[in-house]
Order: C-alpha cells, then structure tokens, then sequence
C-alpha cells in the first residue's frame, strides 16, 4: 500500500492541485466524513484526513477539494486543523460548512484538552477555501458531542444538530456562533428513527452522523445507522425538529469501513450522495475514502437505495 501511494503522489505531483474525477474522489491520501457544500456554482468538498491505519483514528486536519462539473476536482489544502483549536489536541472528525454573512462557518468535532471529552467548535473563514480561525476561542458545544450537521431554514433560522448516542439541536444565533436557550435532545423512537435488534440501551437505529437539510418543503435527517458496521438510512419530517418519520435504508452495508458517514446536495439539477469506504488499497476502518453516487429522488420525495460503486 506504501508503493502504491507514493506512485499516485509522484502522477499527481505532475499535475499540481488537482485529484482524480473517478471514485474514490481523492486517491492519493486517505480521506473521510464528506461535508459539500453549493456555493456560487462550484461544490466544496469537506473531509476529514486519516492519516494512518493503526488501531484507532489518527485525524489532526480537515482538507478542502472543489468541483465544477463533478468530474475535475482542485485539492485546496488543509485550511484547518487541530492547531486553528488551541484548546482541542486531537481527534479532527466529521463536520459540515456553510454559509452565513459573507462568511463561512466550519462546525466540527474535536477533543477538548483539558478534559478529553469530545466537543463541537466552530472554525470562520472569509472563503470557502479557508484560512479558517477560530471563531470563538472556545467550544460551541460540550458535554462529549461529536458530528455537527447546520442548516439555514427557509425563514432564516438556522439549526445545528449532533450526537451520538443522542440526537440534539440548537436554534442558532444569526451570528452563527452563538445559540440562545438549551440543547433539545431529540426523542429518538423507533417510528422515528427504526428498530435496532440486539442492543436494549439504543432501540434505534440512529447512531451518529447526522445531515439535515430541506427539499421541496420536506425536512430530511440523513444518518449512520446501527453500529458497527453502519449503514446509512433516513428519517423525514414536516419541520426541522420533527415529527419525524423513519423512511429506510439509502446505503446498505458495503466497502469496508465500520464507519460510514453521508453528505446529499443538489448541484447543477442532479443530486449527489456522497460517503466514504475502505476502497483504496491498504483501505478499512482508519484508512478510508470519500467517494459519491449520482441519484434522483423518486417522485414523492423519498430516496432510492444507492450502492456504493466502488465497493
Ligand atoms: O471520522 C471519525 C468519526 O467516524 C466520525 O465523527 C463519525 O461520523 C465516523 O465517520
């Protein structure tokens, strides 16, 4: 796998700042937790990085790549890592961007220094591609909550929302950096969120990893199910905070990674479903790729099942 990784580094290294069109998406460095984000006619793809394959994840940056077409991808670098944190000291997971004020707000788990808990900041740039800083000088969240997903409602109200094993939300400040009353922890059932087996502590099938965002008056709550291994299922509501309502599995378990971890945009009118597998070589759990699917929604609203084709 060390051979074959330094041979894509040297073909890439003749063509500076640019990854390959075909899945996986970026094929010289190992990446995960795929965050898009549509803006001003190009995608922006966030990651994270994981940089070895030992027994636990070794992630210390976040890596930016933009697409117009989604065929040709430009590598824009690491515009954040754990250092833009001076509190954090490990542990760069999955996050989600967006954009707010001329600004661009960068929502992501890391762990807190002084206590080990993982935590949400949030990092701001004046550019898609970053330099990201440090908006706040300390954590948004606390309290061991990992994977942010942020969206901006129709009203100009914005969510965020994490967790694992619960699912929560905060009504966003329009500063974006801020939130006003207490974390709502979502009431996981199973009409909501499916029926895990086998496990009495989470009778759901929510995990982790949750991507919420609106289409057509429809909320959706895209999310890793079960563990481990996960696969990615869907509730749907007729409002950001619910009811909702469990409708399926989008990705069955495939590739080779106990994680998965979704992100779902419309580009340029077709939709894109984006993940991430073990499918480059020496791939697995710590050693994954971010690769995606082209899909269209079916005529009520509900997604089909979509297969990973680099499985
Ligand atoms: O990449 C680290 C963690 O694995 C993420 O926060 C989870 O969503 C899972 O993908």
């Amino acid at each position: 796998a060390v051979a074959w990784l330094t041979s894509i580094v040297c073909v890439l290294a003749l063509v500076p700042g640019t990854a390959r069109a075909d899945n996986p998406i970026v094929q010289h460095i190992y990446t995960a937790d795929p965050a898009p984000l549509v803006h001003n006619g190009r995608v922006y793809l966030y990651t994270g990085h994981d940089e070895d394959g030992s027994t636990y994840f070794t992630m210390r940056e976040w890596r930016v790549w933009s697409s117009a077409d989604m065929v040709n991808w430009t590598d824009h670098g690491s515009p954040m890592s754990l250092s833009t944190f001076a509190w954090a000291d490990a542990n760069a997971w999955a996050g989600q961007v967006i954009a707010r004020n001329g600004k661009f707000y960068w929502y992501v788990p890391v762990r807190q220094r002084s206590n080990g808990q993982m935590v949400i900041g949030v990092g701001v740039a004046d550019s898609p591609t970053g330099p990201f800083r440090d908006a706040i000088g300390r954590p948004l969240v606390g309290n061991n909550e990992i994977d942010p997903s942020v969206f901006i409602d129709d009203d100009g109200q914005a969510y965020l929302y994490w967790g694992n094993p619960g699912l929560w939300y905060v009504k966003l400040n329009s500063d974006m950096i801020s939130y006003s009353g207490s974390a709502t922890r979502i009431t996981l059932t199973t009409a909501g969120f499916g029926t895990r087996t086998g496990n009495a502590s989470r009778p759901t099938l929510y995990e982790e990893g949750p991507w919420v965002f609106k289409r057509n008056g429809l909320y959706y709550n895209v999310f890793a199910a079960e563990c481990c291994s996960e696969f990615i299922a869907y509730s749907t509501a007729p409002g950001p905070t619910g009811p909702w309502t469990y409708r399926g599995t989008i990705m069955p378990r495939q590739g080779g990674s106990f994680t998965n971890h979704a992100g779902v945009i419309d580009f340029n009118g077709g939709s894109y479903f984006f993940y991430h597998n073990g499918a480059l070589p020496g791939g697995g759990g710590y050693t994954r790729s971010v690769a995606v699917e082209k899909f269209s929604y079916n005529s009520n609203g509900t997604i089909p099942t979509i297969t990973m084709s680099t499985a």
